[in-house]
C-alpha cells in the first residue's frame, strides 16, 4: 500500500464488511420493515393520544434513550484516525514482533488522540496531558501501545491512580472546575507528592498546549521489554517524533481558542487528513541490553524517569502515517477499547509497578463502558487474526461458532482449537526468575523525585522557561489555600530556587524550607516516607526535552489567514497565495463579511470567513493584504477595532505578520508599531517582495524571543 494514500489495507477490508451506507435506500426499522410515515406516530384520531401499538416510535424512542455509553473515566474527550506503519529498520536482533522484524512491513493502525481530565465535550485547548494511544493491527493479534505525549507520569504506583485522577477532575460538591487542574484539589495533592514534580515541570510547560496533535512526541512511558528468536531480553522504551516538529499555542491563545474554537486540536486533525496533509511521525526505541539494567542512576521500572537521548539514543526504525479519517466517531473513535496489556511474541511486560497496574484497569473499564466482555467484537477493535477459542455467549455476542465443544481438552472437537507452539506464534511470558518477601513497600532506588525535574527545568530555552513560571503562577493563583501554595513553592524550592522564589511572589507567598511531617497534615501522615533525597542529575541539560531544538523548516499544512476588503490587490494576493501553498501552507481568506470581495482587476473572491466569525488564534500567520481601496474599507469605523485586534492579537502570540502595501495606516495604528527591535516575525510593505522572509518566519512557529516586548 502507498503510505500516502488511503487505500484499503487488511482491517480497512475488514471494517468495510461492517459498513452501511443509506445512499438511494428506503426508510426500515430495526428488523428491516420499509417504513412510510416517518412524521407522525400512530393515534386514536388525528388529535387523540398515541396508541402503544405503534412499535415504529416505540423502537425509535427507545433506540435513541440507549444512545449514550459511559465517557471514559479519563481520557474521554478524542478523536481518532486511521493510518499504516512501515519498519524502516529491523529490529530482528532485539525482538521477534515480525512488525518489527520484516523490513518494509506495513501495518493497519488506529490511533486515539486524548486529553485526560476533561469530559467528552470539554475543550481541546485544557493545558493537560495528550493521550496518543495506538492499536497496530498486526498479524500476530493486536498490539495497543498506550502512550502520551509526555514520557513520564505522576506517580510510581498504580494504587495512587484513583487519587490523583480524584484530584485533578473537578471538584466533588460543585463539580468545578471542568477540564483544568488549576483548583485546590489538585495541587494539595501535588504539593504532598514530591514524586511528581518531574511530571508537573512536564505539564506545566507549553508541551500541555499542543499547536496540534500533529506536533506532538509520543512516548510509551514505562520501560517494556524486548524478546529476540533466541530468548535474549533488552529494556525499550518507545519513542514517536512528528515530523512536522514539536509546537504548542501561547496560553492566552488556549485560552481564547476555548471559546472561539474548542475543537480546534479534533478540526485540525480532521481537516490535515481531508486535505492529503497526512500527519507523519518517526517511531524510535531506546535500547536497554538486560545486563545493562542497573547502570543508570535511576531505576528503570520508576516511570517517573526518562532515560536521556545523551546516555541512549532514539534509534529510529519506522514512520507511523495517518492517512484516514473514521467514517463514524462513535463507532470508531468511542468504542475502540485499548489496553496495554495487548501485546504479542517479542514484547513483555517489566515490573514497573504503574504499569502493573495499568495492566488489570483496562479491560475492566471497557466491561463498564462497552459493557461487555465482547467488546473485541465490535469491529474497530477487532483482530485481523481470526480468533479461536472456547469463550462463549455474554452480552452480544456476535460470532457463531459452530461445533459441540466449547472445554479443552476435548475429543469430540478433533481437540481443536489447538495451542500454538512458540515456533507457531505461540506467545510465551519471559521466564523471568522472581523472588522476594510479599511487601506493600516503594523500593529505594525510586527515591530520587527532584533531579530530573532539574534536569527538564534546566534544558529548556529562556521563552520556555518563561511560560512555565507563568503556567505555575496562573495555576496556583487559582489555588484558594493559602497552605496548599506554599508547600508547592516549597516543592519548586527542591526544582531551582529562582523558579520558586518568582512564583512565591506572584502567589502571595514565602519560598519557605517544607519540614515533614507539615504541620497541616494528620498526625500520623505517612508522608515523610515518600520524600526524596536531594540529587542532582548526572547530565545538566538534554536537547531533546526543548521543543525550540525540534523546529523544522517547513511551513507544511500551516494556516495563513488573508484579511482582504473590496479593491483588494489581486496579483499581490495571487502571487503570495501561489508561494505560500507551494511550499504546502493552507491559505484562508477573511473579509468584513462573507459576501463576494471585489477586487482591484475586476475578478471575485470568495472569503471563506468575516472578522466576526474567526480570529487570530485559528491562524498561524496573518497578511493584510494591500490595495488603497482596501484599506479604507478596513478602516471604516465598524472594521478598524476589528482589524487592528486580529494584528494585536497575532502580535501579541508572536505570530509572522506580513504588510501588503498600503497598509501604513493599519500598521501604525497597531501595536506593532511599538517595536524597539528588529523583529523577523514582522514583514512590510517597505522591503518590497518579502514571500521568502514571511515563509521562514512562519516555519520558525512564533517569534518567542521577542515575546517580553511584545506584551509590554
Ligand atoms: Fe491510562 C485510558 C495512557 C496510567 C487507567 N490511558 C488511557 C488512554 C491513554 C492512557 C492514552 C486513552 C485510551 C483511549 O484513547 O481509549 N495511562 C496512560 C499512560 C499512563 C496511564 C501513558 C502511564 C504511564 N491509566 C494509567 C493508570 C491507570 C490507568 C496507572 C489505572 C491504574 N487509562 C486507565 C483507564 C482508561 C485509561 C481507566 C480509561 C479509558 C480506558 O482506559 O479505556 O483504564
Amino acid at each position: 500500500m502507498n503510505m500516502k494514500t488511503n487505500e484499503p489495507n487488511q482491517k480497512a477490508e475488514q471494517l468495510d464488511v461492517h459498513s452501511t451506507s443509506n445512499e438511494n435506500e428506503k426508510l426500515t426499522t430495526n428488523q428491516g420493515l420499509k417504513i412510510n410515515n416517518n412524521q407522525d406516530s400512530l393515534k386514536a384520531g388525528e388529535r387523540g393520544p398515541s396508541l402503544l401499538e405503534d412499535f415504529i416510535l416505540r423502537e425509535k424512542i427507545t433506540h435513541f434513550d440507549h444512545e449514550r455509553i459511559p465517557e471514559r473515566v479519563v481520557h474521554a474527550r478524542g478523536s481518532g484516525a486511521h493510518g499504516v506503519f512501515k519498519l524502516n529498520k529491523s529490529l530482528v536482533g532485539y525482538t521477534k514482533a515480525r512488525f518489527l522484524t520484516e523490513l518494509g512491513k506495513e501495518t493497519p493502525v488506529f490511533v486515539r488522540f486524548s486529553t485526560v481530565t476533561g469530559s467528552k465535550g470539554s475543550t481541546d485547548l485544557a493545558r493537560d496531558v495528550r493521550g496518543f494511544a495506538i492499536k497496530f493491527y498486526t498479524e500476530e493479534g493486536n498490539y495497543d501501545l498506550v502512550a502520551n505525549n509526555m514520557p513520564v507520569f505522576f506517580i510510581q504506583d498504580a494504587i495512587k491512580f484513583p487519587d490523583l485522577i480524584h484530584a485533578v477532575k473537578p471538584e466533588p460538591d460543585n463539580e468545578i472546575p471542568q477540564a483544568a487542574s488549576a483548583h485546590d484539589t489538585f495541587w494539595d495533592f501535588i504539593s504532598l507528592m514530591p514524586e511528581s514534580m518531574h511530571m508537573i515541570m512536564w505539564v506545566m510547560s507549553d508541551r500541555a498546549i499542543p499547536r496540534s496533535l500533529r506536533m506532538m512526541e509520543g512516548f510509551g512511558v514505562h520501560s517494556f521489554k524486548f524478546i529476540n528468536e533466541e530468548g535474549k531480553v533488552h529494556f525499550v522504551k518507545f519513542h514517536f517524533k512528528p515530523r512536522l516538529g514539536v509546537h504548542s499555542v501561547a496560553w492566552n491563545e488556549a485560552q481564547i481558542l476555548s471559546g472561539v474554537d474548542s475543537d480546534f486540536h479534533k478540526r485540525d486533525l480532521w481537516e490535515a487528513i481531508e486535505n492529503g496533509d497526512y500527519p507523519e511521525w518517526d517511531f524510535g526505541v531506546q535500547l536497554i541490553p538486560e545486563e545493562d539494567e542497573h547502570q543508570f542512576d535511576f531505576d528503570l521500572l520508576d516511570p517517573t524517569k526518562l532515560i536521556p537521548e545523551e546516555e541512549v539514543p532514539v534509534e529510529i526504525v519506522g514512520t507511523l502515517t495517518l492517512n484516514r479519517n473514521p467514517d463514524n466517531f462513535f463507532a470508531e473513535t468511542e468504542q475502540v477499547a485499548f489496553h496495554p496489556g495487548h501485546i504479542i511474541p517479542g514484547i513483555d511486560f517489566t515490573n514497573d509497578p504503574l504499569l502493573q497496574g495499568r495492566l488489570f484497569s483496562y479491560t475492566d473499564t471497557q466491561l463498564s463502558r462497552l459493557g461487555s466482555p465482547n467488546f473485541h467484537e465490535i469491529p474497530i477493535n477487532r483482530s485481523i487474526n481470526t480468533i479461536h477459542n472456547n469463550q462463549r455467549d455474554g452480552h452480544m455476542r456476535q460470532q457463531i461458532v459452530k461445533g459441540k465443544s466449547s472445554y479443552e481438552p476435548n475429543s469430540i472437537g478433533g481437540g481443536c482449537p489447538f495451542q500454538a507452539m512458540m515456533s507457531e506464534g505461540g506467545f510465551a511470558s519471559q521466564q523471568e526468575r522472581i523472588s522476594g518477601e510479599k511487601v506493600r513497600e516503594r523500593s529505594k532506588s525510586f527515591v530520587d523525585h527532584y533531579s530530573q525535574a532539574k534536569l527538564f527545568y534546566n534544558s529548556q530555552s529562556t521563552p520556555e522557561k518563561l511560560h512555565l513560571q507563568n503556567a505555575l503562577i496562573f495555576e496556583l493563583s487559582k489555588v484558594t489555600r493559602p497552605e496548599i501554595r506554599e508547600r508547592m513553592v516549597g516543592q519548586l524550592g527542591y526544582v531551582d530556587m529562582f523558579l520558586a522564589w518568582r512564583v512565591a511572589e506572584k502567589v502571595g507567598v514565602e519560598v519557605k524550607k517544607l519540614e515533614w511531617p507539615n504541620q497541616s497534615l494528620p498526625a500520623d501522615s505517612n508522608i515523610i516516607e515518600l520524600q526524596s533525597e536531594e540529587r542532582e542529575p548526572k547530565i545538566k541539560i538534554s536537547e531533546a526535552l526543548s521543543m525550540q531544538n525540534t523546529v523544522k523548516n517547513t511551513i507544511q499544512s500551516r494556516k495563513i489567514g488573508f484579511i482582504i476588503a473590496g479593491g483588494v490587490d489581486a496579483g499581490a494576493i495571487n502571487d503570495l497565495k501561489v508561494k505560500l501553498e507551494g511550499e504546502g501552507a493552507r491559505v484562508e481568506l477573511i473579509a468584513p463579511s462573507l459576501a463576494p470581495v471585489r477586487t482591484n482587476d475586476g475578478s471575485t473572491l470568495l472569503p471563506k470567513h468575516s472578522l466576526t466569525s474567526t480570529a487570530s488564534v485559528c491562524f498561524d500567520a496573518l497578511y493584510i493584504a494591500g490595495g488603497e481601496d482596501a484599506v479604507k474599507e478596513l478602516l471604516i469605523p465598524e472594521n478598524r477595532h476589528l482589524v487592528l485586534h486580529f494584528i494585536n492579537e497575532a502580535y501579541k502570540h508572536c505570530k509572522a505578520i506580513y504588510f501588503g502595501t498600503d497598509t501604513q495606516v493599519l500598521y501604525h495604528n497597531s501595536n506593532v508599531s511599538a517595536k524597539q527591535h528588529d523583529d523577523p516575525g514582522i514583514i512590510t510593505w517597505e522591503d518590497g517582495d518579502q514571500t521568502g522572509k514571511f515563509i521562514n518566519a512562519i516555519a520558525k512557529h512564533r517569534v518567542w524571543d521577542h515575546e517580553m516586548e511584545r506584551n509590554a
